[in-house]
C-alpha cells in the first residue's frame, strides 16, 4: 500500500485537539505531564492516522497493532488519543476528571482501566521492554498460526528517561539480537530530563547505541508531518527492530515553557494555557473539539474496521478459528489438570524426592506437553533452574517457532518482557533465574502484580542451601519481600507433589502472576499418600496430625522435611506435634477463618523457614517461636551452612522444648 505524505496544516489541527484536551485536562487537575503530551502530539497523529492498525470498536482485537507509551506520564496523550479516535470507554468525562479517584484516567496509564492501555506505564523504561515482549509474542503466534492471522507491529514512545534507564539496555539488545522487525520505537528526543538538559546526565549517542544492538535507526522532525511519515513509512518493511529518533519541542506551544524542563510537568496555569492557544490558533474553550475535526478523527478511528472484518473472515477461513481463539483466551486443556494428577500419583507410588527445582522440570515435563500456551526461558541459567524442558525448542532469530526463549543475562528485562507477552494474549510465560535475583526482576513482578498479569517465576536456588556460592547467592529477605507484593502468589512447594500442584495454581491463576521458589538442594518426601485435591490450593494444610498435640510446626519449603523430621523427634520424648505446610501464605489468607483457626492449631507455633523473620509473626500467636535467618548467609556446602546457622532437626527439637517449658 502506498501512501502520500500528509500535509503539515491537517496533520498540526488534528495534533492540536491532543494538545488542548491535555493542557485542559493537566489544569483541571492542577497536576500532570503536559510537556510530552504536547512534544509528541505531531508524531502521534501521523501514527494513529496513517499506520496504527486499530479499531476501537474492536479494541481487543489480537491482531491490532499494540501502541505502548513507555513514557507514561505523558499519559493524557494516549487518553486524547483514545478519546479522540472514539473508544467507547474514553469519555470526555474521563479526560475532565483525569488524575482522580475512581477515573480510567489515572497521573500513569494503568492497564485494564480502559480498552486501549495496553500495559501499565510509569516507571520509566519498562515500556520498552514490555513492547520487545508483545513483538515476541506477536513473532512467536505468527510462526504458530501463520501471517493471515497474526501479523502487526508494536510501537511504542520512549522518552529520554526511558532510554537512559538500564532497563532499555537489556530491552533493546534483546529485541536486536531477535531481529524483532515488527517492534518500532519513537523516541522523544527533546534533550530535556526533569534537572534541565540531557547533556547534565548523558552523552551517549542514541543512533550509534542502537546501531550497535542490531537495529536501524532514522531521525526525523518530530513537529514535520512529512518527515514523521517517511521515517514510519521507511520503518514498515524492516527486517530489524527500528528505532526513530523524533526531535521535538518539550512542551511545544506553551510560552515561555516550551524547549525547557518547565515544560516537563505541573499545571502551567491559566496564563500560559490561554498563551498557548493564541501560538496556536485554537480558538476552543476547554474540553471542546470543533465538530469537524472530531469528525476527522472519529474517521481515522473507522480505518480499521475493513481490516478488522477481513481478518475476521479469514480467521473463520482458516480452519483453525477454534485453536486459535482458545489460544488468545488461554484456554488450558481440560487434560492438564488430570495429568498433572497422575503426575502426583506417579511421584507418590515412586517416591520420587530430589530438588524441587528439578522436580519442577517433571511438573513442566508434562504441562509443555499438555499445552502450547506456555513459553518458557531464562536468564542465562537454564541447566540450573531445570526451565527448559526436552519436548520444547529453542526460539532463534530465523525460527520464531520454539517455545523456549534464551534470555541471557537480562532479568528485569525478562521480566518486563514476560509483561509484555502476558499482556499480548496467546502466551503463558514463564522464566527462570536465581531466587536472589528476583531482586533485578522486582520492578515488572511488581508491575505485574498491580496488572493482573499471567506471568510465571522460577526462582530457583531458594535459600541458603545455594550452599558454596555463599551470601551473595543465598536469599535471605526475599521471600518477605516478595510476599508483600499484593496479588503475587509466592509458593515454596515442599516436594514433588507440592511441586506439581503450584504449578497448577501458577497455570491457572489467570488475573495473577505466580513465583515458584525452589531449592536447589534435595528435600525429602512430604506426602506420603496420594490425593487427587490441590493441597497446596489452600495455601496452608496440615501435613501430619498428632493427636492433642500441644505445638504446630509451621514450615516451607526444603524446610518442610526438617519439621517432619524435628515431630518424629519430639514425638519420641511424648511431645505431641503437628507440621503445617505452608507453600503460599497469599492463598492461606483467602481461606476462612475457621480453616484457618483449625491449620494454626490451639497450641504453641513454631515457624521454620530459611529465610528472615519478617512476617512470620502474624501466624506465631502469643506463643512462638522462630527458627530461621537472621543475617545474611555464608559460604560453604549447605548442610555445613545449615548446620553454621543452626537451621538444624536438634536446635527445632530444643527450641520446641524450651517453647512448651
Ligand atoms: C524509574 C523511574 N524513575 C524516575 C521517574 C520519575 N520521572 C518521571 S519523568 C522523568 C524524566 C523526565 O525526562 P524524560 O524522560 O526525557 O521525559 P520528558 O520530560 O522529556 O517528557 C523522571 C525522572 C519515573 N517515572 N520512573
Ligand atoms: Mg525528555
Amino acid at each position: 500500500m502506498t501512501q502520500t505524505a500528509p500535509d503539515q496544516a491537517p496533520i498540526r489541527s488534528l495534533a492540536n485537539a491532543i494538545r488542548f484536551l491535555a493542557l485542559d485536562a493537566v489544569q483541571a487537575a492542577k497536576s500532570g505531564h503536559p510537556g510530552l503530551p504536547l512534544g509528541m502530539a505531531d508524531v502521534a497523529t501521523v501514527l494513529f492516522s496513517r499506520f496504527l492498525k486499530f479499531n476501537p470498536a474492536e479494541p481487543h482485537w489480537s491482531d491490532r497493532d499494540r501502541f505502548v507509551l513507555s513514557a507514561g506520564h505523558g499519559s493524557m496523550l494516549l487518553y486524547a488519543l483514545l478519546h479522540l479516535t472514539g473508544y467507547p470507554d474514553m469519555t470526555l468525562d474521563e479526560l475532565k476528571h483525569f488524575r482522580k479517584v475512581g477515573s480510567r484516567t489515572a497521573g500513569h496509564p494503568e492497564y485494564g482501566h480502559a480498552p486501549g492501555i495496553e500495559t501499565t506505564t510509569g516507571p520509566l523504561g519498562q515500556g520498552i521492554a514490555n513492547a520487545a515482549g508483545m513483538a515476541m509474542a506477536e513473532r512467536h503466534l505468527q510462526a504458530r498460526f501463520g501471517s493471515e492471522l497474526v501479523d502487526h507491529k508494536t510501537y511504542v514512545i520512549a522518552s529520554d528517561g526511558d532510554l537512559e534507564e538500564g532497563i532499555s539496555h537489556e530491552a533493546i539488545s534483546l529485541a536486536g539480537h531477535y531481529q524483532l522487525k515488527n517492534l518500532i520505537l519513537l523516541w522523544d528526543d527533546n534533550s530535556i530530563t526533569i534537572d534541565g538538559a540531557i547533556s547534565l546526565s548523558d552523552s551517549s549517542n542514541m543512533d550509534q547505541r542502537f546501531r550497535a544492538a542490531g537495529w536501524i535507526t532514522d531521525t526525523c522532525n518530530g513537529h514535520d508531518a512529512a518527515d514523521v511519515f517517511r521515517a514510519l513509512e521507511r520503518a514498515q518493511a524492516a527486517d530489524r527492530p527500528v528505532m526513530i529518533a523524533c526531535r521535538t519541542v518539550i512542551g511545544f506551544g506553551m510560552p515561555g515553557r516550551e524547549g525547557t524542563q518547565k515544560a516537563h510537568s505541573d499545571a502551567p496555569g491559566e496564563d500560559v494555557v490561554a498563551g498557548a492557544r493564541k501560538q496556536l490558533s485554537w480558538e476552543w474553550p476547554p474540553f471542546v473539539i470543533p465538530d469537524d475535526l472530531r469528525g476527522q478523527w472519529r474517521t481515522i478511528g473507522k480505518q480499521g474496521e475493513k481490516a478488522f472484518a477481513d481478518w475476521t473472515a479469514r480467521k473463520a477461513a482458516s480452519g483453525k478459528e477454534k485453536e486459535f481463539d482458545d489460544a488468545i483466551g488461554g484456554v488450558l486443556p481440560p487434560s492438564l489438570a488430570a495429568a498433572l494428577v497422575t503426575l502426583k500419583q506417579k511421584i507418590v507410588t515412586e517416591k520420587t524426592d530430589g530438588a524441587t527445582r528439578k522436580l519442577s522440570e517433571k511438573a513442566l515435563d508434562v504441562i509443555n506437553a499438555e499445552t502450547q500456551l506456555t513459553l518458557g526461558g531464562s536468564a542465562d541459567l537454564t541447566p540450573s533452574n531445570n526451565t527448559k524442558t526436552k519436548n520444547i525448542e529453542p526460539i532463534t532469530p530465523e525460527n520464531f517457532s520454539g517455545r523456549y526463549l534464551h534470555y541471557g543475562i537480562r532479568e528485569h528485562g525478562m521480566a518486563a518482557a514476560m509483561n509484555g507477552m502476558a499482556l499480548h494474549g496467546g502466551i503463558i510465560p514463564y522464566g527462570g533465574t536465581f531466587m536472589v535475583f528476583s531482586d533485578y526482576c522486582r520492578p515488572s513482578i511488581r508491575l505485574a502484580a498491580l496488572m493482573g498479569a499471567h506471568t510465571i517465576y522460577v526462582m530457583t536456588h531458594d535459600s541458603i542451601g545455594v550452599g558454596e556460592d555463599g551470601p551473595t547467592h543465598q536469599p535471605i529477605e526475599q521471600l518477605a519481600a516478595l510476599r508483600a507484593i499484593p496479588g503475587l502468589l509466592v509458593m515454596r512447594p515442599a516436594d514433588g507433589v507440592e511441586t506439581a500442584e503450584c504449578w497448577q495454581i501458577a497455570m491457572e491463576a489467570r488475573s495473577n502472576p505466580s513465583l515458584l521458589a525452589l531449592s536447589r538442594q534435595d528435600t525429602g518426601l512430604g506426602r506420603d499418600s496420594h490425593t487427587p485435591e490441590n493441597l497446596s490450593a489452600h495455601g496452608a494444610y496440615v501435613l501430619r496430625e498428632a493427636p492433642g498435640a500441644k505445638l504446630t510446626l509451621l514450615a516451607t519449603g526444603t524446610e518442610v522435611g526438617l519439621a517432619l523430621a524435628a515431630r518424629d523427634s519430639l514425638m519420641k520424648e511424648g511431645i505431641a506435634a503437628r507440621v503445617v505446610s505452608m507453600p503460599c501464605w497469599a492463598l492461606f489468607e483467602q481461606q476462612p477463618a475457621e480453616y484457618q483457626r483449625m491449620v494454626l492449631g490451639t497450641g504453641a507455633r513454631m515457624a521454620i523457614e530459611a529465610g528472615c523473620p519478617l512476617g512470620w509473626d502474624r501466624y506465631l500467636g502469643q506463643k512462638g517461636a522462630f527458627l530461621g535467618m537472621h543475617g545474611f548467609g555464608a559460604s560453604g556446602p549447605a548442610k555445613d551452612v545449615y548446620a553454621h546457622f543452626g537451621i538444624t532437626v536438634e536446635r527445632a527439637v530444643e527450641m520446641a522444648r524450651d517453647l512448651l517449658k
